[in-house]
């Protein structure tokens, strides 16, 4: 069993009857999605599942977890999800799976977040990880520059065929090569004035809960 796979089902242990559960995105929040699939199965559980991306819809649909959407439900109890970067003042960076809209949207309207990680996603500053900014097509040149003359090193996030990658918001993706951030809140309020920016990948004061698999095994940190 890999590291993933080991903070996945350590995740979906802590998930009970009744619950309505945010399902995360990426190669973690994977193998919680099938964990709890195989207990709606064998175990009966009986939650509702709600996906923060096409593919853990879908994935939650083939493990025949019920799903609706966050507008569907009253609030959500829990959000397991994964991260690419987290601090040790539990701040995230996420994006690096180009469902982070989905992802902070659920995340917001969750009573807990859960960060599931393998250990090296835990940082000292974030940065390290190119810092995901989801922007509207229209305006987005105009943005790119902005970065540029920011000395932020932009790059467009592209698709496997070389073309812009299009998010399940039908938005662009433009990647921040920052090295470091020492000062997130600030950047994060600044990017949250941009007109053109959907929203970006910094993820600060969310987060709960952390389940980090390490070759010793898995650590829960709150
Ligand atoms: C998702 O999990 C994304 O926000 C983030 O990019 C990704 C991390 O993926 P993985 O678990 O595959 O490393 O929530």
């Amino acid at each position: 069993m890999n590291l993933k796979q080991l903070v996945g089902i350590e995740a979906a242990s802590y998930i009970t009857d009744g619950m309505i559960v945010g399902l995360g995105t990426g190669s973690t929040a994977y193998y919680f999605i099938e964990e709890l699939g195989r207990r709606v199965r064998d175990e009966h559980l009986q939650i509702t599942g709600v996906p923060t991306s096409f593919a853990s819809k879908q994935q939650a649909i083939d493990c025949q977890i019920p799903v609706a959407t966050i507008d569907e439900v009253p609030y959500v109890d829990v959000v397991v999800d994964g991260a690419d970067e987290v601090s040790a003042e539990f701040h995230g960076i996420k994006g690096g799976g180009a469902a982070l809209l989905f992802e902070k949207i659920v995340a917001s309207n969750s009573k807990q977040v859960i960060w599931i990680v393998d250990e090296s996603k835990l940082v000292e500053h974030l940065g390290n990880f190119p810092l995901p900014i989801e922007v509207i097509p229209y305006g987005e040149e105009q943005l790119f520059s902005y970065f540029e003359s920011q000395e932020y090193h932009p790059t467009f996030r592209l698709d496997q065929d070389g073309e812009k990658l299009v998010t399940d918001c039908k938005h662009h993706i433009i990647d921040l090569h920052l090295e470091e951030i020492r000062a997130p809140h600030a950047l994060a309020d600044e990017l949250d004035h941009l007109v053109g920016v959907v929203e970006h990948g910094l993820f600060l004061d969310m987060a709960h809960t952390i389940i980090v698999g390490a070759a010793d095994g898995v650590k829960t940190i709150h």
